[in-house]
């Protein structure tokens, strides 16, 4: 069977999917034959650098002897969907399998229907189609979704083709049948995370693995050594999926370490990759015992790695244990700086002194920490988002990610605001757009006034806020000011 991934990331949003590179290396061992297209490095025609609208508030990095747009520049600025259909036609897939978050989803359904697939039957699968697969399955263009895991499903699915066998009833899988009928099968359980072969990440381009850390660039892409989450936040899909998979198993959890230590001495050994960001929702859930195994089993690799982590998980012999085995950055959800709606909005049982003495740990061990932070929450007013800043400034935090709340389909933020993220014409209202909820008491334009400056007033004196305050504006002065603190910034970081 000829099945071609379709990865439909934005220009340049790079980092290898893993979802893919594990689908691909278990149909390639079955004996199937596995190629890709991928929109991260198609440069489209009039591209224009910085033309969009950004997703997140401006953060600055430490630079690095090349950049990204560095590895592009040559590269031809070319019609996506010609290329599409220039490997559509020279590979003529049996099946084409998408695997998308809901934010590329768009793309990729537009893509679908402006090539002809010569009736190849399409999959989708990933985060989007897992929470949202009656409205993925009732789109034309879609002929199975597969909700949750796909490792036995896709392999499942591939052989029955293959062999000519009906497919109708592989769990996981929803399938239109060519009358439309739907058949919605039932779940199976987890897959045993230790029997996961390692992932190909030889089907991706290798501009991928471009990783720059504080003034470096290593080589390095994402690995995942756990699953799940048993936090409840509202604005997160885990809430949904713990209730979803309940009758899988236990929605958390790990790989034994012998076989993440497995995988990436393998990933080091093919890809030259050095630096790795462990994709897990939350590092630390694992039990001290199983990291202090990991590390002595990692640490003659001689990797870094960063990894996201709750504060509440934070202990000082957990923090000792990674720094051994290589961490060397740490991202960490404050959020808010104001317990009351981190507790009650977002339902997120974590105290100002469990952040601050997290923070201290991970400082005093030398790793570089990054916060995430949310504005324009339910309820939030302007001094709130001050004290997310203030938080941010008490704890030296010198860099901060900050996102505007976007309720995705299947948190409960979207159902107990019932809010419908997508437009009339069915397309997904953007990210870069989610102030328009208007969730929070301030306007969408404050909102999106603070993210802009969030990062200026976190870092610059404060004798410089009431130029922030200035360059929050729209006009020409305001954005004059804005340019020139983003320069004084610069220096800083
Ligand atoms: C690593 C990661 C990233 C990375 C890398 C993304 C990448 N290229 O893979 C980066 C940092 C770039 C990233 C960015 C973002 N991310 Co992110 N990310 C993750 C994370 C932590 C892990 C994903 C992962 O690799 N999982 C492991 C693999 C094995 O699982 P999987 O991809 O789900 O694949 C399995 C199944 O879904 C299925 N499957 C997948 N594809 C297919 C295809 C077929 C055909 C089949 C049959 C099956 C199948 O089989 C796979 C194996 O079981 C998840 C959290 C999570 N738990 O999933 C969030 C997550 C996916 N991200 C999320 C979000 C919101 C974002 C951002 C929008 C954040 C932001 N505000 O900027 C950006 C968007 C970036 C962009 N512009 O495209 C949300 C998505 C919510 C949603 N409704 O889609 C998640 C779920 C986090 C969360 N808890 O809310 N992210
Ligand atoms: S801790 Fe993080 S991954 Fe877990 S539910 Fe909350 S936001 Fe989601």
């Amino acid at each position: 069977m000829k099945v071609l991934f379709f990865n439909s990331a934005r220009y340049l949003v790079i980092g290898i999917p893993q979802g893919i590179a594990v689908l691909s290396a278990i149909l390639k061992k079955a004996g199937h034959e596995v190629e890709l297209f991928d929109t991260t490095f198609l440069k489209p025609k009039r591209y224009i650098l910085d033309s969009k609208k950004p997703m997140a508030g401006t953060t600055v990095y430490k630079k690095t002897p090349y950049t990204l747009e560095d590895l592009v520049k040559d590269d031809p600025g070319v019609s996506i969907e010609e290329e599409f259909q220039k490997k559509i036609d020279s590979f003529k897939p049996d099946l084409i399998a998408v695997s998308t978050m809901t934010i590329n989803y768009d793309f990729a359904m537009r893509l679908l229907k402006r090539v002809n697939r010569r009736g190849c039957p399409v999959i989708m699968g990933g985060m989007h189609a897992t929470i949202c697969p009656e409205d993925v399955i009732f789109r034309d263009i879609v002929d199975m979704i597969c909700v949750g895991e796909g490792e036995e499903s896709l392999l499942e699915l591939c052989d029955h083709m293959e062999q000519g066998k009906g497919f109708t009833d592989i769990p996981n899988l929803w399938v239109k049948s060519k009358n439309g009928k739907i058949y919605k099968n039932k779940l199976r359980p987890f897959v045993d995370l230790d029997k996961l072969p390692h992932p190909d990440w030889s089907i991706f381009d290798q501009r991928h693995l471009y990783r720059p850390f504080m003034g470096k660039v290593y080589k390095g892409s994402f690995y995942t050594s756990s699953r799940g989450c048993p936090g409840r936040c509202t604005y997160c899909v885990n809430d949904r999926l713990g209730e979803m998979f309940k009758e899988c198993g236990r929605y958390f959890r790990c790989q034994k370490p012998e076989t993440t230590a497995m995988h990436l001495t393998e990933l080091k050994k093919r890809y030259g990759a050095t630096w790795f960001k462990f994709g897990d929702d939350t590092f630390l859930l694992q039990p001290l015992r199983l990291l202090k195994e990991l590390r002595d089993m990692i640490k003659p690799l001689n990797i870094l790695f960063g990894c996201s982590v709750r504060p509440d998980t934070i202990t000082e012999e957990k923090v000792k244990v990674l720094k051994e085995m290589g961490c060397v950055a740490m991202s960490i959800g404050i959020e808010t700086g104001n317990e009351e709606i981190r507790k009650k909005v977002l339902n997120r049982n974590i105290s100002d002194s469990q952040i601050e003495k997290a923070l201290k740990i991970i400082n005093d061990y030398d790793i570089r920490i990054s916060t995430f932070n949310l504005i324009g929450l339910p309820g939030e007013k302007r001094e709130n988002v001050f004290e997310t800043i203030e938080l941010n400034r008490r704890l030296n935090v010198k860099s901060a990610n900050v996102y505007v709340v976007y309720p995705y389909s299947g948190t409960k933020i979207a159902s107990t605001f019932n809010i419908v993220t997508t437009k009339k014409n069915g397309e997904m209202i953007p990210l870069s757009e989610a102030s328009i909820f208007h969730l929070s008491k301030m306007s969408p334009r404050e909102v999106e006034a603070l993210k802009k400056t969030f990062n200026l007033y976190l870092s610059l004196p404060k004798e410089l806020w009431p130029l922030i305050k200035i360059a929050e504006g729209s006009g020409a002065k305001s954005n004059r000011v804005y340019k020139t603190l983003l320069k004084r910034m610069e220096k800083i970081v």
